[in-house]
């Protein structure tokens, strides 16, 4: 059997150890990961969704914060801060930071990104195979004001309006840079046309799935694909299980609701990506053309997250 999962970072990875933990032995997983989030510092380059799931699935993650290895130390960031380096505000473990040293010396000898997770992910063993959305760089900017100036505006990279503004910055747009130009990684058109299974984690909806979707050729290859389309709801009861997906909703006009995202999202019998969406007991939502269903969400341990991987195949039209 064939899954192919659509995946940010901390969302996407905890719903991929549930799919794991769902699918017989044998089971070919296909995450395909948002690589919008991905940022040059200090001469490093930085893939946090493409990590998080790397050490999540590989047994390395710090599980309490969600992102990065677990026993870091931050001696290399304090001796940054001390001289004054670039986004003093952005978590560089010591620990992480070798992974960025390996890929970065590995991108600059010209290998491309999905041959580097490729590598990485040897030492790491995710039992998934980790495909970058695509090997071009692609980055997300947030249009906002200049704080302190009435109309001014300026485009800062996604990762500084997150961790460094914690996204209460008003957005006025949200942009995938260099996506219209990007190429799918090698392998990603043909795990999606190939697949029994379409998932979307419960991932934020702009960021991570919206970013994955936006490189040419995929939103058209999820429409046309044989396999049963199903997404996870990241919004219950009005509000983000966890961070700041609100925030990035409000900036692209969407309501902070299971059925306002399962609508934008849309149904593939009209121009949307979904056949099937999964939403949480307590919301109601109807969406034109598309299955929804009412299943607990929380992932707060494997099995649990395991049954709401099952109950996604179940209406993606997979038997287990
Ligand atoms: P990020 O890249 O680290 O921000 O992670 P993702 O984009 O993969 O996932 C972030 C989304 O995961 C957030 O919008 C959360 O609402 C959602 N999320 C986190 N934990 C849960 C959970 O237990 N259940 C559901 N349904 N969504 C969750
Ligand atoms: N998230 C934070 O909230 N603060 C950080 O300082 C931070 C550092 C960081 C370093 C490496 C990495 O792989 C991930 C990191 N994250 C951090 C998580 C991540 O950048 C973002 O929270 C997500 O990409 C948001 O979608
Ligand atoms: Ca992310």
């Amino acid at each position: 059997m064939k899954v192919v999962v659509l995946v940010g970072g901390v969302g996407g990875a905890r719903f991929l150890l549930g799919v794991k933990a769902a699918l017989p032995e044998g089971a070919e997983i296909t995450a395909l990961v948002n690589t919008g989030d991905d940022v040059w510092l200090h001469g490093l380059r930085i893939c946090p969704d493409l990590d998080t799931c790397m050490y999540t699935l590989g047994g390395g993650i710090d599980t309490e914060r969600g992102w990065g290895l677990s026993g870091e130390t931050w001696r290399v960031k304090e001796e940054l801060a001390a001289y004054g380096a670039e986004a003093p505000w952005f978590g560089l473990g010591d620990r992480d930071i070798a992974t960025h040293l390996v890929r970065t010396r590995m991108l600059r000898a010209g290998y491309p990104l999905s041959a580097v997770t490729e590598a990485l992910c040897a030492r790491w063993q995710p039992g998934v195979r980790l495909l970058p959305m695509t090997d071009d760089q692609v980055e997300t900017h947030v249009v906002v004001d200049v704080p302190g100036s009435e109309d001014e505006r300026r485009a800062i990279h996604f990762q500084e309006w997150w961790i460094r503004y914690h996204a209460e910055l008003p957005a006025h747009s949200i942009v995938p840079i260099g996506a219209d130009e990007a190429k799918p990684a090698p392998g990603v058109l043909d795990a999606i046309a190939g697949a029994d299974a379409v998932l979307f984690a419960p991932s934020n909806p702009v960021v991570s799935v919206g970013t994955v979707l936006s490189i040419p050729g995929v939103r058209d290859a999820v429409r046309a694909t044989s396999a049963g389309v199903v997404g996870v709801s990241p919004i219950i009861g009005n509000a983000p299980v966890r961070g700041m997906a609100d925030a990035c909703l409000t900036a692209i006009g969407v309501e902070t609701s299971a059925e306002a995202v399962g609508r934008h999202y849309g149904s593939r019998k009209a121009d949307g990506v979904l056949d099937g969406w999964l939403v949480a007991p307590e919301d109601n939502a109807s969406v034109d053309g598309v299955a929804v269903r009412n299943v607990p969400l929380l992932m707060s341990d494997v099995d649990a997250t395991a049954d709401m991987v099952r109950a996604a195949l179940d209406l993606a039209g997979v038997a287990l």
